[in-house]
């Protein structure tokens, strides 16, 4: 079957991605005939085609030879023929070695496989014929050149650049706000004092210096780092035959690997998982992928209430997409062999899309060796490939060879409606955390947007990596907590006595806009949470950060506790439970089909602009749309509430006094020695003060604040409870203030401790003066309630029954007979 290509070098020749992800095969050498690049099976084998190089003339696939021109990329791509397009995967072999270079197993016959290749290497380009009718599939093959730095120029290649992380300073909230603004690339290792930070670069090097923050480093070369957990996974996979992961798995996948599993999982469980791609291809031309898993799946609708796992968001965060892939490994071996799980996948449907973007993880993953950062932080990449605002030099190409590099891209997470264009996002292309030119510019968060917006997502969970924090919204304070905060705080709280991670607000760490769940939860009611995997690294060694995480054992946090796989069957419970979400129930024929939608306006954050100014609002419309098949008589469906949080109110607290008065400080005499190493160096002034309570006072909020003449001259104030606990602290340099903030505060002893960090002039010291002050807690607030319009139509598609449905978490309203006209006009009746 394989014949080798008249010419060895298929030009790269405009292969077009339209806005609507069109891929256009321009194939412009006149050496190669339009036939050489159709390939052909008779036959569909069901086959891993990057497994291994096949025999010339094996069924089922076809094969082309073609020498690399370039040392730089490889990408190979199918494209269906008209007619039937069947499920065609792709794979590239070193032809010396038989090894795989690049792979592609997505569920149609769009495939891209992509990879590094160096010149003169002999390639086979393998084509497999997986599934379907269709016999034939086209084939086009692109080198690109590649230089240091990603440059396609023959220009000098600049050195190697050193990566590294360090911890930047970040006492204060203002002091994370700066730090967030500089557009370097946070991790979310973060607390009250400091924000994990990675310096790709001198150019970032100079950024941090230059924002006159402080900062020590916690690994001074990354590429080390990485160098030596690949080898780490390649000594555990060697020694270890399976993991005690649901799948055995021992290394991190490729995305042809999870594409490929994905549909073996959907073959062989024809009716307990179903494979689908998601509405639109990314930038870069791949479909994106996921599966469902249900009894008697194919009926999507069923009513059940749905689950939604998904993971890599961010294309460097690998465990993100392995726990998602073994937690659908869970649910199928369980529902065989473990009758607690067999029940809870009989009561909800369950989603999951372990790569949400897979043109940044599939750049992320192949970058080899690992740590080699010289052209640009290829494994580090954390955005997707869009290069929307970016200068027209960096427009263009392809974005594994761009020269932008890793700065090329929009941050998913940064990218949905929820509070977009408020704090904690980037505003210029080139910022790690770009927003993006709109809300759902991305199509990669316009996939999970249709998912959400199209089925009754009632609990959800996006994986990333790492800190070790169960988030829930909001991501932003001054957006003050949903109304939902004591049952989701729970929740969150249930997950993380599981994994042993932090359950907060995510507001808590430092604040974000634009996030999967800040969309989500605000829009359709569905509880939805960030895990942060892990404690170390974006990618650790597999068996921490993958193995131990999961199964909970050392070294994870969750040792013990039931890891990962106890917090999803948590959240799968939670799903399961029809106290968690909203249920209509009442009786329609068979064969008609009812419908719920809502359309409606939610304002972004006012919107920030590069020159400091800030735009009104965006409205961005959402329509959710779901629909319920009758099977006849009585039925369930399982919703969320018709009130979209965002106009539901917020959670807040009934004073139940007054708040107590504020005191002064008292301020000792004199003025201890300076000290830049508390609390190392004990030298401080303590002042205690009282917080009272029920039944005398009622205080929401406690301000300590401090401040003295001269911003030339340093104070730093930090907070202890009477067991010794640090519970606020305020330390920053150039201002004349400090001022720390406790919510809530149990009634008790404190003690304000006062360090003189610095005076610009000893001999004249600055002293300060300060007071506490209280305020009363603010009230829940109460919006308006909103409503579904729930339809009925009959077998030929005519609408029948048309009627409002109020239903608030955990309520059952029992609707009635809503496919006649009689029923329409019955009062719903609340069940409980
Ligand atoms: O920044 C993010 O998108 C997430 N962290 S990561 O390191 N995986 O990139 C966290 C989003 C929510 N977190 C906060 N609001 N703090
Ligand atoms: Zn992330």
């Amino acid at each position: 079957m394989g014949s080798r290509l008249r010419s060895a070098v298929i030009a790269r020749s405009g292969v077009a991605l339209g806005a609507a992800g069109l891929v256009v095969f321009g194939l412009t050498v006149p050496a190669a005939t339009a036939a050489d690049n159709v390939l052909r099976a008779d036959q569909a084998v069901t086959r891993a085609c990057y497994s291994s190089l096949l025999p010339r003339n094996a069924r089922g696939a076809d094969q082309r030879e073609i020498t690399s021109t370039v040392d730089g990329l490889i990408q190979a791509r199918l494209a269906p023929q008209s007619g039937a397009e069947g499920d065609w995967d792709l794979a590239v072999f070193d032809k010396a070695t038989g090894g795989v270079v690049a792979g592609s197993s997505a569920f149609r016959s769009r495939e891209l496989a992509e990879s590094f290749v160096k010149k003169g290497q002999q390639l086979v380009v393998q084509a497999c014929r997986y599934a379907g009718s269709a016999r034939t599939v086209t084939l086009g093959v692109d080198f690109l050149a590649l230089t240091k730095q990603g440059t396609p120029t023959g220009t000098a290649a600049p050195a190697a650049e050193r990566a590294e992380m360090v911890r930047v300073e970040t006492p204060e909230r203002k002091d994370k706000q700066h730090l967030l603004g500089l557009g370097l690339d946070v991790t979310e290792k973060a607390d009250a004092t400091g924000v994990d930070v990675v310096l790709a670069n001198d150019a970032d090097r100079k950024t941090l210096r230059d924002s006159g923050l402080k900062f020590n480093t916690v690994d001074p070369d990354l590429s080390r780092t990485s160098r030596d957990n690949a080898a780490k996974d390649v000594a555990y996979a060697q020694k270890t035959p399976a993991s005690a992961l649901p799948s055995g798995r021992t290394t991190y996948r490729h995305l042809y690997e999870y594409e490929y599993e994905l549909k073996e999982l959907a073959r062989k469980n024809p009716n307990l998982v179903r494979a689908f791609t998601a509405a639109e291809p990314t930038i870069e031309g791949r479909d994106v992928v996921g599966i469902e898993i249900a009894t008697d799946v194919n009926n999507l609708a069923d009513g059940k209430a749905i689950d939604f796992v998904m993971g890599v968001h961010h294309a460097r965060e690998w465990p993100a997409g392995e726990h998602a892939i073994e937690w659908a490994y869970e649910l199928v071996n369980g529902y065989r062999a473990d009758p607690s799980i067999r029940s809870l996948v009989g009561k909800t449907r369950n989603i999951i899309v372990p790569i949400v973007n897979p043109d940044g993880f599939s750049i992320s993953r192949e970058a080899e060796p690992k740590g080699d950062f010289s052209r640009f932080d290829y494994e580090m990449k954390r955005k997707t490939c869009e290069p929307a605002d970016s200068p027209p030099q960096f427009r263009t190409g392809v974005c594994m060879a761009n020269p932008g590099g890793a700065q090329r891209g929009t941050d998913p997470n940064r990218n949905y409606a929820g509070f977009w264009g408020g704090n904690g996002a980037g505003l210029n292309w080139n910022s790690e955390t770009f927003r993006g030119s709109q809300p759902f510019s991305e199509p990669e968060t316009r996939n999970i947007r249709d998912i959400v917006s199209k089925r009754q997502v009632t609990n959800l969970i996006t994986l990333h990596t790492f800190s070790g924090l169960v988030l829930r919204p909001p991501g932003v304070a001054d957006v003050r907590p949903p109304l939902d905060e004591p049952t989701f705080k729970a929740l969150g709280d249930k997950l993380a006595s599981r994994n042993g991670y932090t359950s907060e607000p995510s507001w808590g760490l430092y604040d974000t806009t634009g996030t999967t769940e800040d969309w989500s939860y605000w829009a359709t009611g569905g509880y939805g949470f960030t895990f942060e995997i892990g404690t170390v690294a974006f990618h650790p060694p597999y068996q921490d950060g993958v193995v131990a995480e999961y199964t909970g054992v050392a070294p994870a946090l969750g040792a013990g506790k039931g890891g990962n796989r106890q917090a999803f069957l948590d959240m799968l419970a939670n799903t399961a439970d029809p106290a968690a979400h909203s249920t209509l129930i009442g009786s329609a024929p068979r064969g008609y089909q009812l419908k719920l939608h809502k359309t409606f306006q939610t304002p972004t954050s006012p919107v920030l602009q590069p020159d400091g100014t800030t735009k009104p609002p965006i409205y961005v419309t959402d329509t959710l749309d779901s629909t319920f098949a009758p099977t006849g008589g009585r039925f369930a469906w399982s919703v969320n509430p018709s009130t979209r949080p965002y106009v539901a109110g917020r959670y807040g607290r009934d004073p139940q006094g007054p708040h107590q008065a504020g005191v002064d400080l008292v301020n000792p005499p004199g003025v201890p020695a300076e000290n830049t190493s508390y609390p190392s160096n004990p030298v401080a002034e303590s002042m205690p003060f009282t917080v009272k309570g029920l039944p005398e006072v009622d205080n929401g909020r406690v301000d300590v604040s401090v401040q003295w003449a001269s911003s030339n001259d340093d104070w730093d104030l930090f907070i202890f409870n009477s067991a010794g606990q640090l519970v606020g602290q305020s330390a920053s340099g150039g201002t004349n203030s400090e001022r720390a903030t406790l919510f809530d505060p149990p009634p008790g002893n404190y003690t304000a401790v006062m360090v003189d960090f610095d005076q610009a002039d000893p001999a004249h010291p600055d002293d300060w003066a300060g007071r506490v002050d209280f305020a009363s807690p603010l009230p829940t607030t109460y919006g308006p309630k909103e409503a579904y319009t729930l339809t009925c139509s009959d077998r030929i598609g005519r609408t029948v029954g048309m009627t409002d449905v109020f239903v608030d978490r955990g309520q059952t309203i029992d609707v009635g007979e809503v496919c006649s006209t009689r029923g329409n006009k019955q009062p719903h009746r609340l069940v409980n």
